[in-house]
């Protein structure tokens, strides 16, 4: 990334940096034109987004995707258009029982996330080799402790956690994971698994060991009788059911500036920055209280029931409720809040989970950025005061995640953030994340924003991954 971009998240951390709005705004804006400025803040959020279709970014064509053309997804945008349902029907008899041959010097292995030495192995893969920003600036660091939440909830399988390693050495060389999954695509349930953490170590790039990790995945989930699929990516692979653009809250501005995250807009100054960005030192809300185990149920309900108005969403159960939103010890990376009225009833419910950036360089100031996500939320909210309820509940929020030393907080626009983006100050980040459905046809769902890839109205997507 470079300085005058807010940055950073998932599968791309190019999907969360600042945009050419904001970039505009920035003191290498070589024109004070506000016209030109418009069409260069243009540009460059286009030459910066990885994911979705923009004119300096049009989609690849099919016959061109030399593995995703032989894949059953839908092979353009008209091509999803038709009926909603499997692209292609097969039954377990008609999988391969053994693994694909690999090349001399490599074999498969399970990475087993019960053993502490494994975990550290695959933390020492991603934090060496995950997700970057184009700049190198940036990469995920996802934690022992992280990996082994996102890879086991209720349901989870040892045979999903899929590496390649060194045969000489045993070093752990490449990885690809999936988690079982309830999703509901525009009403009809359907079995998945949700796809995360492909990763191949850079000297092993580009010679099509991310086919050979995909095709092996694929195997596995479909020899438990499960067909279709739902993986995020910052690059466009054919083809979007949606696309959703990251935004983020500053909290500490002096050091995201200090590393690059945030810029300095021409005829500001630090001190301007720092005051824009203020919060309270604390804020109160009645009822508001910290996520316990006794709300499970009522969470379980209430986040079933608001979720249940998009067209994409997983159905949670109440031993997934609790795997994900109730902090299994102080180093969980999930932060949960209900608010609870005085009948005992809890009127909403809202979450993040925080995850660290590496700042890559040898001469930097800090180490690594902490960055809270916005995770699932609900409100009892009729859709008249949802927007208002909204605002005053991520207030709050933000001013506890801020206080639990985050730096910044991301947000999709995904669910109903585009209800609050704006008014409460997250800024445009300069890339895109794409939703994919495997084996799955269905319409494209609204991201959440308009055909210039900013924030607009709430779209159909209620679903976030890790
Ligand atoms: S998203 C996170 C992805 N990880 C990273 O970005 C980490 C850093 N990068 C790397 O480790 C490598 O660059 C990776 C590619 C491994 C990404 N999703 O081996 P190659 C296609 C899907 O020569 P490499 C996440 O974890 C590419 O279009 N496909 O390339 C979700 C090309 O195919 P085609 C991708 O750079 C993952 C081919 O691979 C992605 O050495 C969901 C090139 O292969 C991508 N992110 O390695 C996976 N990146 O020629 C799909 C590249 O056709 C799951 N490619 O364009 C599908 C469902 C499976 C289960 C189904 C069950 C029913």
């Amino acid at each position: 990334m470079d300085p005058r971009r807010l940055l950073l998240p998932k599968t791309c951390l190019n999907k969360n940096k600042m945009s050419g709005n904001e970039a505009k705004k920035t003191g290498s804006a070589p024109t004070e034109n506000p016209k030109l400025l418009e069409m260069i803040a243009k540009l460059m959020a286009q030459h910066h987004t990885q994911g979705g279709v923009s004119p300096a970014n049009p989609a690849k064509p099919i016959e061109e995707h030399k593995f995703w053309r032989t894949q059953p997804v839908p092979k353009s945008a008209e091509d999803s258009e038709k009926e909603q349902g499997p692209v292609e029907e097969k039954t377990v008899d008609q999988v391969v029982k053994a693994p694909q041959s690999l090349p001399d010097g490599f074999e498969w292995c399970k990475v087993d996330i019960t053993s502490e030495k494994e975990m550290e192995e695959l933390y020492d893969l991603l934090f060496h080799n995950y997700v970057e920003d184009p700049e190198e600036q940036f990469r995920f660091k996802y934690t022992p402790t992280f990996l082994k939440w996102a890879l086991s909830p209720p349901g989870w399988t040892p045979d999903y956690h899929v590496g390649i390693r060194a045969t000489q050495s045993n070093k752990l060389l490449a990885f690809i994971s999936a988690i079982p999954a309830e999703l509901v695509v525009r009403g009809v349930p359907v079995k998945s698994v949700e796809i995360n953490f492909l990763c191949v170590h850079k000297q092993l790039r580009a010679k099509r060991m991310a086919p050979v990790l995909i095709k092996e995945i694929t195997r596995v989930v479909n020899l438990k009788n499960v067909w279709q699929a739902l993986f995020t990516a910052g690059t466009r692979i054919p083809t979007p059911v949606s696309t959703t653009r990251y935004y983020h809250r500053v909290f500490n501005w002096t050091k995201l500036f200090d590393v690059g995250f945030a810029g300095l807009p021409p005829g500001s100054t630090p001190a301007q920055e720092i005051a824009k960005v203020a919060l309270p030192s604390n804020l109160t809300y009645p009822g508001f209280r910290p996520f316990e185990e006794k709300d499970v149920l009522q969470v379980h309900a209430l986040l079933t029931s608001f979720l249940s108005k998009y067209d994409l969403y997983p159905e949670f159960s109440v031993e997934e409720i609790k795997h994900w939103f109730l902090p299994a010890g102080d180093d969980s990376p999930v932060i949960s809040y209900v608010v609870e009225n005085s009948e005992g009833n809890i009127s909403e419910f809202i979450s993040a989970y925080g995850l660290e950036s590496s700042v890559l360089g040898e001469d930097v100031k800090h180490k690594s950025i902490n960055i809270a996500y916005t995770f699932y939320y609900a409100s009892t909210a009729s859709n008249e005061q949802l927007k208002d309820r909204l605002l005053a509940l991520f207030k709050v929020f933000l001013v506890k995640v801020k206080n639990a030393g985050y730096d910044v907080m991301n947000a999709l626009t995904v669910m109903d953030n585009p209800l609050f983006i704006d008014a409460l100050l997250f800024k445009a980040g300069d890339g895109l994340l794409n939703y994919n459905l495997f084996n799955w046809k269905t319409e494209s769902i609204h991201g959440g924003i308009d055909k210039n890839m900013d924030v607009s109205k709430p779209g159909g997507v209620g679903l976030v991954l890790l």
